[in-house]
């Protein structure tokens, strides 16, 4: 059985939307920030050194990262959906688009979440934190174009990947330049899977 360790108001919300894509039996073990200072509890250390959610156990395997924990999954349990053809142009896409959410997309905007709490200390900084994030939307909304997903005519774990990062843009309304970033966003975190996965997660600031 899948085990998710699963942290409140996290990016472990991506690996509970796959497993209710995907129909898998899991069991999720519910973690807590801390209220002041946000940070995980030192529970998660005891599961995976880095102490950060998401992590996953199955069959004895321990796996960090939300773009590897996606990536295993699907070629574990996915029977051939929710991603293209291994060898495909698609499917190279689809990998970058894995990459790029968490090695390039997330980066500013997590330095933006920090400098804001340097109040005016931090005024040098945001010129190129707010060009970076634009410079990733604007990419992002570009190739999504009118699609439905990122990745050819189907959901994807690309998608999922994606849909945390819109989500963490969306609240300091960086996504209101792109309407159409805002209108796939919506129409994802309306799924049934999506939504299933936010009633199981619990507290869950940035969805919808
Ligand atoms: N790149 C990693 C990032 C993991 C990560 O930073 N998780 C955050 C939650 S979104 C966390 O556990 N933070 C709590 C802490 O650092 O104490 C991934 O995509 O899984």
């Amino acid at each position: 059985m899948i085990i998710l360790h699963h942290l409140n108001n996290s990016r472990s919300q991506r690996i509970l939307w796959l497993l209710e894509e995907l129909g898998a039996d899991y069991e999720v073990k519910h973690y807590t920030r801390d209220a002041e200072t946000r940070l995980a509890p030192d529970a998660l250390k005891a599961v995976h050194p880095l102490g950060k959610s998401p992590v996953i156990e199955d069959g004895g395997k321990v796996i960090a990262e939300s773009g590897a924990i996606i990536d295993y999954l699907i070629r574990t349990y996915g029977g051939g959906k929710l991603m293209p053809k291994a060898g495909t142009d698609a499917h190279e896409a689809y990998l970058e688009w894995l990459h790029f959410g968490e090695g390039s997309a997330m980066l500013p905007l997590l330095l933006a979440m920090y400098v804001r709490r340097l109040g005016d200390a931090g005024a040098p900084l945001w010129p190129r934190i707010q060009s970076e994030i634009g410079n990733h939307l604007s990419y992002m909304a570009g190739a999504l174009g009118e699609n439905a997903y990122f990745v050819g005519d189907s959901l994807t774990g690309a998608d999922i990947q994606l849909v945390f990062v819109l989500e963490a843009a969306a609240v300091s309304g960086a996504l209101a330049n792109f309407p159409n970033l805002e209108t796939y966003l919506a129409r994802m975190q309306d799924r049934t899977a999506y939504k299933r996965a936010i009633e199981v997660g619990g507290d869950y600031a940035l969805g919808g």
